[in-house]
């Protein structure tokens, strides 16, 4: 496991979200070392369309990249999967397994991160225990329904003002405004699509990103 240090759970201020189905055929290891190389630490495996033991498969793979790395690997849905391949913690929807039982599963060592959507999920999170929520979607978003309007930057702000955890922002965050959501109080944001999708080169993206808030 990657120490995390004192109460800095997320050691970056950028959380990337490595998702094949979003990829658009580029190959996920490609990206994967291209985030690296960028020097993203923090970095979520998301694979909703793949059968348990190809996601397993994938996790490993990224675990034996991201560990030398430095890099946190955070699984998205499955503390199995979390658990087998030796992430660093898992994050969870409002409809995955409870938080409680999670951390059960998970011990007082891994991360567990949830997504929420308003001030009482986020509430309800840091009560039982979660390491950082996600917030989101904050913008417009292609990548997933989530089933919930875009919550905007001022409840991002206001979600940051109400819990002393690290909160993620997530849905629609781009190279081109994920200043917005660091300023409005966010400990890292979130990208899916701007990540998977960009046209030029992954790793340089990735440096660009980290040097707007050296
Ligand atoms: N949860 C809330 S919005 C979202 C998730 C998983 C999708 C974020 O994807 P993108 O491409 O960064 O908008
Ligand atoms: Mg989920």
């Amino acid at each position: 496991m990657v120490r995390r240090s004192g109460n800095r759970p997320l050691p970056s201020l950028l959380y990337a979200i490595l998702d094949p189905a979003q990829a658009e055929g580029r190959p996920w290891d490609f990206i994967l070392h291209a985030l690296l190389e960028g020097g993203a630490r923090v970095i979520q495996l998301r694979a909703k369309e793949l059968a348990a033991k190809d996601f397993l498969e994938l996790a490993t793979t990224a675990r034996a990249v991201t560990r030398p790395a430095g890099c946190l690997l955070i699984v998205n849905d499955r503390v199995d999967i979390a658990l087998a391949c030796e992430a660093d913690g898992v994050h969870l929807g409002q409809e995955d397994l409870p938080l409680s039982v999670a951390r059960r599963l998970m011990g007082k060592q891994r991360l567990i991160g949830i997504s929420t959507h308003d001030l009482g999920q986020a509430q309800e999170a840091e009560r039982g225990g979660a390491d950082y929520i996600g917030f989101g979607p904050v913008f417009g978003t292609f990548t997933t329904n989530t089933g919930y309007t875009s919550r905007g930057i001022e409840s991002l702000r206001e979600i940051c003002q109400a819990v002393s955890i690290p909160v993620v922002a997530i849905g629609g965050i781009s190279e081109a405004n994920l200043a917005e959501a660091w300023e409005a109080g966010a400990h890292a944001a979130a990208m899916i699509s701007d990540l998977m999708r960009a046209d030029d080169d992954v790793a340089k993206k990735v440096r660009r990103i980290l040097a707007l808030r050296k």
